[in-house]
């Protein structure tokens, strides 16, 4: 058994999905070939340098998780892609480019974040083109710790501001990108997340597209095993 997760934004500030997301490394992930992280794991990433003692905390636990013989993977999202080496290590997984294929489910599944299918966010790929150029990457890697806190923070901000103004449609993956990305890879399969949006879409020639949900007040999961891809909602344990 496969499982497939996206979009935890861990943080200090929500016990909650922290709470929920070690309950399921416990209940799930540990009786687990392999576990697939797709992007935005931590709510922001500015460097392995920058590692707070929380966020070393998740990575003893997925490397605790790694050590039963799960096999863990770690996809970049459009928050956390200075997220390298080091922490790898101290997780004990290993990076994933996007877009990456694996075969589940005994065929071929494309496996992406899912930001890069957003191309009518014509700002959001502006930007993104920007932050993944590799000379930024070396600059932002380099800047002082506070610049990076700051700029970081003043990311956040700017982007919660201009997408609560941007359309539903404009924030959605394209359709066109999703189908010339499938023909590209051959795949008859897409798994993805970014979007928030949990669905199963049903597309042309009987392709599949899966969208893993973000977690907030429940978590997001795929299980595949034998012939199957099954989209489940985790919901959180209750607190005391
Ligand atoms: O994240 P989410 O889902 O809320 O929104 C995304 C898009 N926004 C982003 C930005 C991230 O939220 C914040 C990134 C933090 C990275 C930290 C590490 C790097 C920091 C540098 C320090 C080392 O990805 C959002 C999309 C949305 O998904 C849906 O797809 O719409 O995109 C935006 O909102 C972007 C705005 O449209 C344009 C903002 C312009 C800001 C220009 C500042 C340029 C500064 C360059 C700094 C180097």
């Amino acid at each position: 058994m496969i499982l497939l997760i996206s979009d935890l934004h861990l943080h200090e500030e929500r016990p909650d999905i922290t709470g929920a997301f070690l309950a399921f490394l416990e209940q799930h992930a540990k009786h687990a070939q392999a576990l697939y992280i797709l992007g935005d794991f931590f709510e922001v990433w500015i460097g392995d340098d920058a590692m707070t003692p929380f966020q070393r905390s998740i990575a003893t636990a997925l490397s605790a998780v790694a050590a039963g013989g799960t096999q863990v993977y770690v996809m970049h999202g459009n928050r956390d892609f200075l997220l390298g080496h080091d922490f790898c290590e101290l997780a004990d997984c290993e990076l994933l480019k996007d877009p990456s294929i694996v075969k589940l489910a005994g065929k071929p599944v494309l496996l992406m974040h899912g930001d890069s299918l957003c191309t009518s966010d014509r700002s959001y790929i502006r930007l993104r083109r920007v932050l993944r150029n590799p000379l930024i990457l070396f600059i932002l890697r380099n800047l002082p710790l506070r610049t990076r806190q700051r700029l970081a923070g003043d990311l956040r901000q700017k982007s919660k501001t201009s997408t609560r103004m941007k359309a539903m449609d404009i924030t959605d993956v394209n359709p066109a990108a999703v189908e010339q990305v499938m023909a590209h890879y051959q795949v008859c399969t897409l798994i993805h997340g970014h979007t928030h949006r949990p669905a199963v879409h049903t597309l042309a020639e009987g392709k599949q597209r899966i969208v893993l949900g973000d977690w907030d007040s429940q978590g997001w999961f795929i299980k595949a095993e034998h012939n199957s891809l099954k989209l489940q909602a985790l919901p959180f344990p209750s607190t005391p």
